[in-house]
């Protein structure tokens, strides 16, 4: 009966979070890794010891499914490292691919009961949610929170859907609706979540939000909130009038060919 199991690989990106991921790979108990196949760290050129911090970590954490650490051949930016992650898991035939930043801000336990209910079975995107009313926000600005809320509504006026949030670090993909490398063009920066959102919904996939828990404690946010937000509201006027036709532009600002990296480590302790 094991065939019937999918596959699930838990993809990590992480940068500049030495201090961060040590604990992010402490969320993956017994519990966890019994519905993970292979967890994957991205590392994305970090400065600091945020490999090393990773591969030290890992060492005594995963004995019931598989770990890799990689390193991104250059600094992709977070959705540089989403397309190398989403074409390692298709080449490797992985049914889903779940995204867990490396900052420790979400928690991959809040997945497992989505999971055991068998919530990903029948959608194509999971997606944690930081803005319903069962969602768990600590220490989040008030400002930051507001601001959120705003946007998911111009967005979801935009696509008539209920967005509940436009990209936390804890979502689910299946990996069958992505075979095909339409977001290649998509950004490379921290704004390829909503692009890739935005897409999801054009092309009719099955989209579904669940709550999740959020912290803020020691993260350092690499995201310049306010250059952000106008890019953001920037790329939604474009869509609300040109739609589809704004999804094959070209939006990276340096484009890569490929996105490849090699794996710097790796264990397999399942028996
Ligand atoms: N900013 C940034 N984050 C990256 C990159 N590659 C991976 N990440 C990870 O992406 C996640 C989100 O970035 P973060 O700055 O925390 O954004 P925020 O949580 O939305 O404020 C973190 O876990 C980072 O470690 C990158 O090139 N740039
Ligand atoms: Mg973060």
């Amino acid at each position: 009966m094991t065939e019937s199991i999918p596959r699930i690989l838990v993809f990590i990106p992480a940068y500049r979070c030495e201090a961060q991921i040590p604990r992010v790979i402490d969320q993956f108990d017994e519990n966890v890794q019994q519905w993970v196949d292979t967890v994957i760290v991205i590392d994305n050129r970090s400065p600091d010891n945020t490999l090393s911090a990773t591969i030290e970590r890992s060492k005594s954490r995963f004995t019931q499914c598989r770990f890799i650490a990689w390193l991104n051949d250059k600094n992709y930016g977070l959705g540089g490292s989403h397309k190398a992650a989403f074409r390692y898991a298709i080449e490797q035939g992985f049914d889903y691919l779940i995204v867990l930043h490396g900052d420790d801000q979400a928690d991959i336990r809040d997945v497992i009961p989505e999971l055991e209910r068998g919530a990903h079975l029948d959608v194509d995107c999971l997606l944690g949610a930081r803005f319903m009313s069962s969602s768990r926000l600590k220490g989040y600005s008030r400002i930051r929170t507001l601001g959120n809320h705003v946007y998911n509504k111009l967005f979801s006026l935009s696509v008539f859907r209920n967005i509940h949030d436009l990209g936390s670090g804890l979502n689910l993909y299946r990996l069958d609706t992505f075979r095909e490398f339409y977001y290649k063009s998509f950004p490379d920066d921290l704004t390829f979540n909503y692009v890739m959102l935005l897409a999801s919904y054009h092309a009719g996939q099955r989209v579904r939000f669940f709550p999740i828990s959020w912290r803020e404690e020691d993260q350092l946010s690499n995201v310049k909130l306010f250059r952000q937000a106008f890019k953001v509201l920037g790329m939604l006027g474009v869509f609300f009038f040109k739609r589809g036709t704004f999804l094959t532009y070209e939006m990276r600002t340096q484009p890569f060919e490929s996105y490849s990296g090699k794996i710097v480590h790796s264990i397999d302790r399942r028996k």
